[in-house]
């Protein structure tokens, strides 16, 4: 809507512009453009009347409680405030939501909601639904779930967020014991919008372990297992697996263990016949000794950083767990992350290892805490 100059102080305003003496009847015809502003939500910012071929003036940037201002946009693409007025047009205010964390005053230290469970084939799952599982790690509790194989995960809350505070914040609890380590990986994310779910605009960050960076180590691999068919082995899980170039297809023979297991090792409660993976992938370390009639299997620990892997050195209260530093939060390109706090996290299964008659290489999760509400291991 273009304006016609008729009232008087839209005449002075002009006058005083551009210095104009002349008689009103000239100014009349000058057809200014409005420049509106929507704030999307935040504060008002007042409209502008612009001649022709002049600028916009940049407004004191709108404000929007728990967002940052991320400039203004015309049709989707950030306004240039140098660019001449020929048209009227309304710029639009974008906003990023600020994180605050969740404080609480009656918080509890141990995982109060497990938001999800998805297990990969292995010799332990389907003794317990995937329901009945996830109350097996809530508060101080001393059952635990086997993830499975490779990218089987679990993913849990507390009735806060966890600060990062200095060093270690968070305490993941497995049963690990000297030369059985089983890696997991673990993973943070924000609940930005306070709706107590991991959305799918809130990213999630890895906690970069001390294989990270190295180059045996292989980040965006994904593979897919293949429910067996009902005459089928069920005992031999088909995979295909990808990362980089490289697709690679397979069998996961978990006959050695089906003396102990004999159950199907693809998780029943799937309702697909096929259930894909996809995180970073560690390169096992296990070793064996031939000792003739068997073999006997080792999987040390990795340095840090990965769960159900070296708490067997932690005493006390920590005895069991590994610890993890939000500091150490990577994004999907591997860089860091600054984050003050977290609200979910993630653990997934490491490595595809399948150590022959001791069945695959998974974490076992027990528990886990903000270290933070733990008492120190001195007390
Ligand atoms: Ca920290
Ligand atoms: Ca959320
Ligand atoms: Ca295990
Ligand atoms: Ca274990």
């Amino acid at each position: 809507m273009r304006k016609q100059l008729t009232k008087l102080n839209k005449l002075l305003f002009l006058s005083l512009i551009i210095g104009f003496t002349a008689c009103e009847t000239q100014e009349d015809q000058i057809v200014l453009h409005e420049v509106k502003f929507d704030s999307f939500g935040g504060s008002s910012v007042e409209t502008q009347f612009i001649i022709p071929g002049d600028t916009v003036t940049k407004p004191t940037d709108p404000t929007l409680e728990d967002s940052e201002f991320m400039g203004w946009f015309k049709n989707n693409e950030p306004y240039n405030f140098g660019e001449p007025v020929t048209e009227e047009f309304t710029l639009v205010a974008d906003w990023k939501d600020i994180y605050s964390p969740i404080i609480n005053p009656d918080a509890t230290p141990y995982i109060t909601e497990v938001l999800d469970f998805s297990p990969a084939p292995g010799q332990f799952i389907n003794y317990v639904s995937i329901e009945e599982s996830k109350e097996l790690i809530i508060g101080d509790n001393y059952q635990f779930i086997s993830l499975g194989t490779y990218g089987g995960s679990v993913t849990f809350k507390f009735d806060h967020s966890i600060m990062n505070g200095e060093g270690d914040d968070i305490a993941i609890y497995g049963n690990p014991f000297e030369d059985n380590s089983e890696p997991g990986i673990v993973m943070v994310c924000q609940d930005l919008n306070h709706n107590g779910i991991a959305d799918d605009d809130e990213p999630w960050y890895e906690l970069a372990g001390s294989e990270y960076y190295k180059d045996e180590t292989t980040h965006n691999y994904s593979i897919t297992y293949y429910k067996p068919g009902p005459d089928d082995d069920q005992h031999l899980i088909k995979y295909k697996e990808k990362y980089g170039d490289v697709e690679n297809e397979g069998e996961m023979d978990f006959n050695p263990v089906k003396p102990f297991h004999e159950h199907p090792m693809f998780p029943n409660d799937y309702v697909e016949d096929e259930i894909t993976f996809t995180g970073t992938l560690l390169k096992s370390n296990t070793w064996f000794e031939d000792m003739g009639e068997w073999k006997y299997y080792h999987n040390p620990a990795y340095d840090w950083g990965y769960a159900d892997n070296r708490g067997y050195e932690n005493e006390g209260i920590l005895r069991g767990a590994d610890l993890f530093d939000i500091s150490n939060a990577v994004d999907a390109d591997g860089n860091k992350v600054e984050l003050i706090a977290i609200d979910f996290v993630k653990v997934y299964t490491a490595t595809t290892e399948i150590a022959h008659w001791l069945g695959e290489r998974s974490p076992e999760i027990v528990k886990a805490a903000d270290l933070s509400l733990l008492p120190t291991t001195d007390e």
